[in-house]
């Protein structure tokens, strides 16, 4: 593939704080826990993860608008300090709780085992977890929901998915957003949607316009919503 002489971290060498595998276990635990806490109540819980500013909170609008009348809906925030995206979701006439990471580039079971605490679970359906816009934290960090979708936009350009594989690996439903600016942007919706299949077989892929709506259907069919 090239023939310039690669840096690697070898094992041992990676100091990310996120690859501590106590850290880790611990998560998985605590996942684990709200996953049970979900199921009792019957709260299905769809983590929303992908590239920062790809389109994960206008797709939640345009989500919240069509599912609203079906679903009792709750989401869930995650941002480092703003409650912008709380705000913009609220306006659906939701519950919506704000949770700030602070410095953190991801949620973790633990603040949304806190932010279960503040809803009244009998009274929801359906709960969206927006996460921070980031492609590759998240993907180690299961919050205990039920589904995954990833966001990412042609606007992006064209190596998103073979740059970031592993998380597409755990995904239910990849979202390709923007299609409207593909063109423009010279990117091929069919060769991500190629990549993405490569790397996961079982996912289901829509490309979409969050601005419009185009296609969102075809999410809640793909989370057989
Ligand atoms: N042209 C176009 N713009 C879009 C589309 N979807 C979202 N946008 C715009 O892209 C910008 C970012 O969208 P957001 O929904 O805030 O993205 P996000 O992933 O939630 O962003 P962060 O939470 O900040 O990571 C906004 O200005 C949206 O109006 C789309 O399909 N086409
Ligand atoms: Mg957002």
């Amino acid at each position: 593939m090239t023939d310039l002489k690669v840096v690697k971290a070898e094992e041992g060498e990676i100091f990310d704080i996120e690859l501590d595998e106590n850290l880790l276990k611990a998560n998985e635990e605590i996942a684990n826990e709200n996953m049970e806490l979900l199921k009792k109540h019957n709260v299905l819980a769809i983590d929303v993860m992908g590239a920062t500013g790809s389109g994960k909170t206008s797709l939640i609008e345009k989500l919240v608008e069509s599912l609203k009348g079906k679903y009792t809906i709750a989401a869930f925030k995650g941002d480092l300090t703003t409650t912008i995206d709380a705000e913009r979701i609220k306006k659906h006439g939701v519950v919506v709780v704000p949770i700030s990471t602070g410095k953190e580039c991801h949620l973790d079971a633990n603040l949304v085992r806190k932010a279960l605490q503040r809803i009244d679970l009998e009274k929801i359906d359906l709960l969206f977890i927006e996460n921070v816009g980031n492609l590759i934290c998240p993907s180690d960090f299961p919050l205990g929901s039920e589904k995954r979708i990833v966001v990412i936009s042609v606007t992006e350009g064209p190596y998103m998915v073979i740059k970031h594989p592993f998380i597409f690996a755990d995904a239910d439903v990849a979202v390709i957003n923007k299609k409207d600016l593909a063109q423009p942007m010279n990117v091929s919706i069919k060769k991500l949607e190629q990549d993405i299949y490569e790397i996961n077989p079982n996912v289901k892929v829509v490309a979409t316009n969050c601005r419009s709506g185009e296609n969102v259907s075809q999410v809640i069919q793909a989370l057989n919503l």
